[in-house]
């Protein structure tokens, strides 16, 4: 869970996470958050061996966050890496149903808004147009198949990451995770989407910027470019998915 000044959701969504999913660990990757969200998470960890932090040392944008995150999970030796907000938009008592689609084959799971059953709370018409928006540029400039390759409520098995070069991924800001789940896709990796009910925040403000919509429009629009005139590199085929029977 990435956070920058979260402190008035983090510990509820820490109590929300574990009795939901008594069997998960948390890692929090903390930008040095001047709210002191930090120091709520260390003070938790302290009596709870399931919660640990990383601690940045500047706010340095979600994607490389998150592939902190993905580094700390690999080198522990994890089954399953999730993704997921820590403001309360993404519900935790959804968890296990994303666990399951990674029980049963998928590479990559993802928290989908834009699919029957999925759909979102309060949030505002201009992110929804943003939100739906992306998607679709992407479906058409990427050739995605996806119908919500923002969504940041996602769970990849460790091999599928272990199998990406992470190091390839050039995006600081949100558009990280259209660029990580595109990457899968052309890998040939098994991408499952799944409903899920978007809630949006009740505490804290949110940290989309313009800067990181325009980041994303250039990035996707230029990967699109590339990829039509062959200048993506190809993407080694990831690890087989796991037995689809169980
Ligand atoms: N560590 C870290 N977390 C971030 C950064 N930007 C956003 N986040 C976290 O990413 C999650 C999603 O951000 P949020 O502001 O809620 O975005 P929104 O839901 O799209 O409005 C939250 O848990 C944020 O605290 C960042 O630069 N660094
Ligand atoms: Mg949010």
């Amino acid at each position: 869970m990435p956070t920058y000044r979260e402190k008035d959701t983090i510990a509820a969504m820490i109590d929300r996470i574990l009795s939901a999913n008594p069997a998960v660990d948390i890692l929090v990757v903390d930008d040095s958050s001047p709210d002191g969200t930090g120091e709520i998470v260390d003070a938790i960890a302290l009596t709870e061996p399931r919660v640990h932090i990383l601690h940045r040392t500047e706010k340095n944008g979600l994607g490389t966050a998150y592939v902190a995150g993905f580094g700390w999970a690999l080198e522990q030796g994890y089954d399953y890496i999730i993704e997921m907000d820590a403001d309360g938009s993404h519900q935790p008592e959804e968890l296990p149903r994303l666990l399951k689609l990674l029980d049963n084959g998928a590479n990559l799971g993802i928290g989908a808004r834009w699919i029957p059953g999925g759909k979102t709370e309060n949030w505002p018409w201009y992110r929804k147009l943003i939100s739906r928006s992306g998607t679709t540029y992407a479906r058409i400039m990427l050739s995605s198949k996806l119908h919500d390759i923002t969504s940041g409520y996602r769970g990849f098995t460790a091999d599928t990451l272990r199998s990406l070069d992470l190091s390839r991924l050039d995006s600081a800001g949100y558009c990280f995770q259209i660029e990580l789940a595109w990457l899968v896709e052309r890998s040939g990796g098994v991408v499952r989407e799944f409903p899920i009910t978007f809630v949006e925040r009740l505490e804290g403000q949110s940290k989309m910027t313009s800067g990181i919509v325009v980041e994303a429009l250039a990035k996707v629009t230029s990967w699109g470019v590339a990829s039509r005139l062959g200048r993506i590199p190809k993407s080694q085929a990831l690890a087989a998915p796991r037995d689809s029977t169980r």
